[in-house]
């Protein structure tokens, strides 16, 4: 086996938009992303905490998509261990040029075994540090990409390829009595994740998140939506996830891309670092207040572009974490209660 490329980190994600300045007025008005550049039919966002040209680029075009997610790895060898890593696996893997992308070097894209469009990247152009421009922050002062969350039909062969890519396991939603796997969060920076798999139609993006320094960031952007009569873009939250004790805020957008505001999750990076494992019927996983989750935020995901940039068809769910949580609630008072399967 190669040596896989060595990922720093997710980097960036490429979101198409059907409304530019639609998509404009929400993600940096409201909710307070920083607009690092721009050009006809195009704007580059990033965080408060980020010192390179993006973490985000929004493109206008005919659906709502994930084009690709980007990885930054740690020298420019890795593109070329990248470029090897998924030749061998027998997926589609194409070289860009440097600038093909404004603020982003040379590239390998690729297409995983699951059907995602993946970028690897070395080179990002650095930008003016922003960190304590507090006169420049606004709705929920977002600092920094944290993770990106895909749905998959299935999260054993996502376990499988991520685990050769390198990436580490932080915590896993399970049936403990069956073995199936519902649900993994890996990381490659030190925290619980770069990359969660939720089982779901895929593939699709489920979800991307951002980290915010404080949970009274999120608490205020829910005031301020409410205030100005846009509380309607909230999906599931405020609230304290049982997987990763991140604090967290779900919003849709208005071409449903599903954005989570999230903050103060925990440290991974001991080398003896191990997994928590959460049976599918906790009903503490997913909220540890145990709030039930709404129905949308297990179902509605967005589409993946291929390398020509065309929609990837999508295969069913195999199994359903709902159906299976439903056997069991456990109510906030502790006490459980059987429930109809849906
Ligand atoms: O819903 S979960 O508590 O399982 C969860 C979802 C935990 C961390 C996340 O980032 C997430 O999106
Ligand atoms: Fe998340």
């Amino acid at each position: 086996m190669n040596t896989p490329p060595d990922i720093v980190r997710v980097a960036y994600v490429d979101l198409v938009v059907t409304d530019l300045q639609r998509a404009r007025d929400w993600w940096v008005d409201l909710i307070g992303f920083h607009v690092q550049d721009e050009a006809p039919g195009v704007l580059y966002l990033r965080g408060y905490e980020e010192f390179v040209h993006h973490s985000v680029v929004l493109r206008e075009g005919p659906i709502a998509a994930c084009a690709r997610i980007g990885f930054r790895v740690r020298t420019d060898d890795c593109l070329d261990r990248a470029e090897k890593f998924f030749r061998d696996r027998g997926c589609a893997v194409q070289r860009v040029a440097a600038g093909a992308t404004t603020g982003l070097g040379e590239a390998v894209r690729a297409v995983d075994p699951l059907g995602f469009t993946l970028e690897f990247v070395h080179q990002m152009e650095r930008v003016e540090p922003l960190v304590q421009r507090y006169d420049l922050r606004r709705g929920a002062s977002i600092n920094r990409l944290d993770h990106v969350n895909v749905a998959t039909p299935s999260i054993d062969d996502s376990y499988e390829v991520y685990t050769d890519l390198g990436f580490g396991l932080s915590e896993t939603i399970e049936d403990t009595a069956d073995g199936t796997l519902y649900a993994t969060w890996m990381f490659r920076k030190q925290t619980v994740h770069d990359m969660a798999f939720t089982m779901g139609s895929g593939p699709m993006l489920h979800h991307v998140a951002f980290a915010v320094p404080e949970s009274h960031n999120i608490l205020g952007l829910a005031d301020v939506l409410g205030a100005h009569d846009q509380a309607h873009w909230i999906e599931r939250g405020p609230g304290r996830h049982g997987v990763s004790n991140a604090f967290y805020l779900y919003l849709r957008d208005p071409d449903g891309h599903r954005i989570e505001i999230y903050t103060t999750d925990y440290f991974t990076g001991d080398p003896d670092h191990e997994p928590i494992r959460w049976d599918v019927h906790d009903e503490r996983r997913r909220d540890f207040w145990a709030n039930p989750i709404v129905p949308t935020w297990y179902s509605g995901s967005v589409p993946v572009l291929d390398l020509d940039g065309n929609p990837t068809p999508i295969v069913e769910q195999a199994a359903k974490e709902t159906t299976a949580a439903k056997k069991v609630t456990v109510g906030a008072d502790g006490l459980g209660t059987v429930v109809d399967d849906d």
